[in-house]
């Protein structure tokens, strides 16, 4: 069967679904196709903090009642070197600087709900994926659904499919280049209900390694170690959990820490990637399909929607006048994005060398590690710099 839509989304995670909401919002038709299911898309847990610019298309969106009365917003966030504790408020560079933390699954079921609502179609759970002429003027996504063959016409493809997705595979090797660089570690994350141990996230830098306290509401905890990313789950019973996390804080932190059973732990490993150009043809390529942070500093999902922004005002221009508009902003989404991109590639790559254990590290490393914290503790414009990339540079 062949059906027919403007805009195919490959990939209904945050990129995909936010994109779908701005697109149906303006008119435009759009079809998102999901391998997985709709429970699995929501149940990962991924991204706590969102960005100011996040938390505004939450609320343009009509999503965001749910996040302003349950998210908790965050104007400082804490760095502990090892005993040392010191505080970065947001506000010494403006009054209204902040983050909010709020789950990527409940972005991702609040986006799902009002997708239903307003009858925005996703298809889930379909598999063999396929895109075909992408570099023509008449593009088109084959897959499989309750066991028949779909074919979508469409005249663009927005790849919103992850690091995993087929959308970068599709654009030839000899058209892209990978930037790429892989960290010798991973983060062990555990998420338990028990209260946070403090107000605001503390990131600390350890000698036995990196570790991070943060949050997901007033009585559920997200907590992360540095590890060996070939540690094995097994090995890391929750107490074996609480003390490392415990430690690694510090003991000013230390005694608010509430232990209890962990009901989430997993092992992420850590990689920059950024794929140039972000569009190929009539596939444009947005959020983890096209480029992947570390997630010291929160940028992932934060960067999924700025590419989305630029993508959706893209098309819409493209489609004004009835399908006469310009195409102005479709030439130059690929620069456009990628111009944010680098900055949060390079602020989550400083962040990362910054605070974690390298295995390569020697005297030298470390003492420019300290004297760089010691400059952020001490200096009010070298937290200036940290601050304004944290809370998410504009547009
Ligand atoms: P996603 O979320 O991977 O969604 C892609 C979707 O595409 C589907 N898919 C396919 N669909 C159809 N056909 C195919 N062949 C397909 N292949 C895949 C997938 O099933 C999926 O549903 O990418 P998207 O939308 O670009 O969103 C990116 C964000 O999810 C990601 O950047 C963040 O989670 C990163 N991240 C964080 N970002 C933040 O902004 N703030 C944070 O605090 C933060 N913390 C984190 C994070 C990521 C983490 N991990 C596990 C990688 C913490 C962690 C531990
Ligand atoms: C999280 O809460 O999962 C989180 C918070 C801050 C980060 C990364 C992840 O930098």
């Amino acid at each position: 069967m062949t059906s027919r839509t403007q805009v195919a989304i490959i990939g209904a995670g945050p990129a995909g679904l936010f994109l779908a909401h701005l697109l149906h919002r303006a008119g435009v038709s759009a079809l998102v196709i999901e391998n997985r299911s709709r429970a699995y898309v929501e149940g990962r847990v991924r991204a706590g903090v969102l960005e100011r610019t996040t938390v505004e298309l939450m609320d343009k969106l009509g999503v965001g009642a749910r996040m302003r009365r349950e998210g908790i917003v965050h104007q400082a966030t804490n760095i502990a070197v090892g005993e040392r504790l010191f505080r970065v408020d947001f506000t010494e560079v403006s009054a209204d600087a902040l983050v909010m933390l709020y789950g990527q699954s409940e972005v991702m079921r609040d986006l799902g709900d009002a997708a239903v609502e307003r009858e925005i179609p996703i298809v889930y759970e379909a598999s063999e994926v396929a895109l075909h002429d992408v570099d023509s003027d008449a593009p088109s996504v084959t897959f499989t659904h309750e066991g028949k063959v779909q074919r979508i016409a469409c005249e663009y493809i927005a790849g919103c499919d992850g690091f995993h997705g087929v959308s970068r595979g599709t654009i030839p090797e000899s058209v892209r280049t990978t930037f790429e660089r892989v960290y010798p570690f991973g983060w062990l994350g555990v998420l338990a209900d028990v209260p946070p141990c403090m107000h605001e996230l503390v990131y600390a830098n350890h000698e036995r390694g990196f570790a991070l306290a943060s949050m997901r509401s007033p009585t559920r905890s997200r907590y992360y170690v540095q590890c060996s990313v070939e540690e094995k789950l097994e090995d890391w019973p929750d107490e074996r959990f609480w003390d490392e996390v415990s430690l690694r804080l510090g003991s000013s932190v230390a005694p608010h820490i509430t232990r209890g059973a962990s009901f989430e732990k997993s092992i992420a490993p850590l990689r920059s990637m950024v794929c140039e150009p972000m569009r190929w043809g009539r596939l444009f390529l947005t959020g983890d399909a096209a480029h992947i942070v570390p997630p010291t500093g929160a940028k992932g999902l934060n960067l999924a929607v700025s590419d989305v922004i630029f993508l959706a005002e893209a098309l819409v221009e493209r489609y004004a006048g009835n399908g006469s508009g310009s195409t102005a902003g479709i030439d130059g989404y690929s620069a456009r994005a990628l111009a944010r991109v680098w900055r949060a590639e390079r602020f989550t790559w400083w962040f990362t060398s910054l605070m974690h254990r390298f295995p390569t590290m020697e005297g030298f490393d470390r003492r420019m590690q300290s004297a760089e914290l010691e400059y952020l503790a001490e200096s009010k414009a070298a937290r200036a710099v940290f601050i304004e990339n944290y809370i998410g540079l504009p547009l």
